[in-house]
């Protein structure tokens, strides 16, 4: 796939192979993940953690944070070990997502789920093991990046994590099953922290670690938050119109719980139509940052158009 984007008008039109660029970033995180986390005593935990994190999945995340730390002149190095804990922090989150006392799934990335393979105790700690794990790499693994951005990276990502970020869309979701009237402004908020906290945090962590000024995480955050929505929707576009091969979980799930989505209140059309929206009002954020914000630029885009 090579995607055409324009960069503004006193801009040529550049070209950008993403096809090639997700190939070649997936290789390398995956390197990265497998060799960040060993097998040790007692193995059963860390052959747990191990059974999720590498089990496949897009890892836009850690894509989104390299790609970022590059926009604002860092180096692809200098984010790795945050691109890492980022997908260790998403992958804790899709375990827990998955147990029986949350959203109950058999199936996730393709294969039978954590605690299908190892029972809901060890999933648990699999999860709480990933999550702790996560902040002890960056803080131990980052170079050549100044101690003061280390730190504010780790607060940054544990606030979109905790209470007011994952944890609080989560408890919102759970909270609004089985209930018919659940408003936009309730399902913005549901979003907006259970998925978007984390994607936000992927492209602000990549350009604190690259020492990004205040304006331009500024951008960044508004661009990530944008995407974010986007990608949610397309979520709940996809659980109606894919199927269960394509995305390697129980399709059809949304519908079959009856849940309020954004299809359900807009029709797909519709949806489809505000996602695109999102992603063109996102790209508007980066024409400051002219040819270095292609990779991103390339990534909203691929947002809407994927089909898992
Ligand atoms: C973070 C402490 C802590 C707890 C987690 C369970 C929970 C609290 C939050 C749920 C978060 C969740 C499952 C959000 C859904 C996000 C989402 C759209 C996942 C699918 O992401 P993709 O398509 O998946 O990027 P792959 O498999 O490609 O990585």
């Amino acid at each position: 796939m090579v995607l055409a984007t324009e960069m503004g008008s006193s801009q040529p039109e550049s070209s950008f192979d993403l096809s090639t660029y997700l190939v070649k970033r997936k290789e390398a995180i995956e390197v990265a993940l497998d060799s960040a986390l060993p097998v040790i005593y007692p193995e059963k935990i860390y052959e747990a953690m191990r059974y999720s994190l590498l089990a496949g999945g897009k890892r836009l995340r850690p894509i989104l944070c390299l790609a970022s730390c590059e926009l604002a002149g860092g180096t692809a190095d200098m984010a790795m070990p945050t691109a890492c804990a980022l997908e260790m922090i998403h992958t804790m989150s899709l375990i827990h997502d998955d147990l029986p006392a949350m959203d109950n799934d058999d199936y996730r990335r393709g294969k039978l789920t954590n605690h299908k393979v190892y029972g809901d105790d060890i999933a648990i700690l699999a999860g709480d093991g990933l999550l702790t794990y996560a902040f002890e790499f960056i803080a131990t693994k980052t170079e050549n990046v100044p101690p003061q951005q280390v730190l504010q990276t780790i607060a940054y990502l544990a606030r979109a994590a905790g209470a007011g970020g994952l944890i609080g869309g989560q408890v919102v979701d759970v909270e609004s099953e089985g209930k018919t009237d659940v408003s936009l402004e309730t399902l913005n908020y549901i979003h907006a922290h259970k998925t978007g906290a984390l994607l936000e945090a992927c492209v602000v962590c990549g350009a604190i670690l690259a020492g990004a000024s205040a304006a331009d995480l500024q951008r960044l955050s508004r661009f990530a938050q944008n995407i974010g929505l986007a990608f949610q929707i397309v979520d709940d576009i996809l659980d109606i119109t894919a199927t269960q091969e394509q995305l390697g979980k129980t399709a059809g799930k949304d519908v079959k719980a009856g849940k309020v989505t954004f299809p359900s209140l807009w029709g797909i059309e519709e949806s489809r139509r505000q996602a695109s929206q999102l992603v063109a009002d996102a790209k508007a954020q980066l024409a400051v940052f002219g040819s270095k914000a292609l990779p991103l630029l390339a990534i909203a885009d691929f947002i809407t158009s994927r089909s898992n």
